[in-house]
C-alpha cells in the first residue's frame, strides 16, 4: 500500500494512478456536509463543479446546495453546513451541490477507479475500508482554490497515522509524512490548533463556529459516500 497526499484539486494529474483509491476530503465543509447529508437519509447526491450546471439542475427541478465563499448562493434551496441536512426534508432526495473547492477537487478524481467522500466525521469506517481495500491511496485535499489549507491537510494526516501505526504501509511520500508531522502537532486540540487558520477564520466571520467544531469532531456519521459514475451514493 502507497500512501499519497495532493495537496490541490489542481496537483492531481501529478499523482493520478488509475487502480488506486481516492478520498477526497474537504474538511470545511463540503466533505463533511455530504457525509452528514448520508447519515440522514439522502439517497443521491450529483456534485458539480459550476454553478452553471448547478442552475439547469435547478430548473428542472432538483434540490440543489450551491455555496460561493461559504455563503448559500442566492436562490439554492441550501448551502454547505452540515446543519442543513439534519432535517427531514432532505430524507430519500437526490441532492445536487456545488461547492468553492471541494466538487472541484470530486471533479478532478472522478478518472480513478474508486473515490470516496473523506472527513472527520467518518473517520474511522474509511480507516477500515482502505485497510480492506490494501490498495495504493491518494488523499486529495480540496485546499482553497487551488492553494495549501491547513485543515484537509491535518485530516490526511490523521488517516495516514492511524494507517500507517495499525496497519504499517509500504511507502508514504514526503507530503504525507508532513501531513502525519502536522497532526500529531494538532491532534491534541485541532479547533485552537485551526485558530489563526485563513478558511477557520473565514467561516468565523460568517458566524459559522458551530459548522466548525462539529466537522472537527470525529465518527459522529459512519457512512462512506462514493461516486458511481456521476452520482454519489452511500458505499
Ligand atoms: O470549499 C468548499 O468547497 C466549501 O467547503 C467551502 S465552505 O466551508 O462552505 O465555505
Amino acid at each position: 500500500m502507497n500512501v499519497e497526499t495532493c495537496f490541490t484539486p489542481q496537483g492531481y494529474p501529478l499523482f493520478h494512478k488509475p487502480n488506486a483509491i481516492v478520498v477526497v476530503i474537504d474538511i470545511l465543509r463540503a466533505t463533511s456536509a455530504i457525509t452528514t447529508a448520508f447519515y440522514n437519509g439522502v439517497a443521491k447526491m450529483i456534485p458539480v463543479a459550476n454553478l452553471d450546471d448547478a442552475k439547469k439542475y435547478k430548473e428542472q427541478g432538483f434540490m440543489v446546495a450551491a455555496e460561493r465563499n461559504g455563503e448559500i448562493v442566492e436562490g439554492y434551496d441550501l448551502g454547505n453546513s452540515p446543519f442543513g441536512y439534519m432535517n427531514s426534508k432532505v430524507k430519500n432526495q437526490t441532492i445536487v451541490i456545488t461547492t468553492t473547492n471541494g466538487t472541484q477537487a470530486i471533479e478532478a478524481a472522478k478518472i480513478a477507479d474508486q473515490v470516496i467522500i473523506g472527513s472527520f466525521l467518518n473517520m474511522d469506517v474509511i480507516t477500515k475500508h482502505l485497510k480492506n481495500e490494501n490498495k495504493d491511496i491518494i488523499f486529495l485535499c480540496a485546499g482553497w482554490k487551488n492553494k495549501f489549507n491547513l485543515e484537509d491537510t491535518l485530516f490526511a494526516g490523521a488517516l495516514a497515522e492511524s494507517l500507517v501505526l495499525k496497519y504499517g504501509s509500504d511507502t508514504v511520500c514526503d507530503s504525507t509524512l508532513a501531513a502525519i508531522e502536522l497532526y500529531k502537532n494538532a491532534k491534541h486540540n485541532l479547533y485552537e490548533f485551526l485558530g489563526r487558520s485563513s478558511h477557520r477564520n473565514r467561516l468565523a466571520k460568517l458566524d459559522l463556529e458551530r459548522d466548525i467544531k462539529y466537522c472537527l469532531t470525529p465518527n459522529q456519521c459512519p457512512v462512506i459516500p462514493t461516486l458511481k459514475e456521476n452520482f454519489l451514493i452511500k458505499l
